[in-house]
């Protein structure tokens, strides 16, 4: 099982993969707001545990292990800024608060955030009765 912090580099290596084709150690330590150095070590012990393998001229490349967990992990983020979204928690509070939870909750507990979110989503007016008593407790405050 990889670190919170390993997630975190195995997360945004997935990222940039996806989005630009390729994950260079200096894109990594922009997104992660960390030393390059770090990433370097990290990236080692990535590759030891087999998470992906850092060829020196074509870079960082996920294993199948490492690209199965990096696209869990995407999901999982996703899914619990969907799940706070959802609850009405403030837009300028979603990225922290998952980055804040995301490694400490057990699969299990994600999939029946998952089920609560389809459950949601499946009936407008599920939200809408959501909605009111957040309005009511609102007046309360
Ligand atoms: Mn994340």
């Amino acid at each position: 099982m990889p670190t919170p912090s390993m997630e975190d580099y195995i997360e945004q290596i997935y990222i940039l993969i996806e989005e630009k084709g390729y994950a260079r150690v200096s894109d990594i330590a922009e997104a992660l707001s960390v030393h390059p150095s770090s990433v370097t070590k990290m990236v080692q012990k990535l590759d030891k545990d087999e998470y992906l393998v850092y060829e020196k001229y074509r870079g960082l490349v996920l294993t199948p292990k490492g690209r199965k967990i990096g696209q869990r992990l995407v999901y999982r983020h996703e899914l619990l800024e969907q799940f706070l979204r959802l609850i009405g928690v403030s837009e300028e509070n979603i990225y922290r608060d998952v980055e804040g939870i995301e490694h400490h909750l057990s699969w299990n507990a994600i999939d029946r955030i998952g089920d609560l979110v389809q459950y949601f989503q499946e009936d407008e007016r599920r939200l809408e009765a959501l909605r009111d008593v957040q309005r009511r407790n609102e007046q309360g405050e």
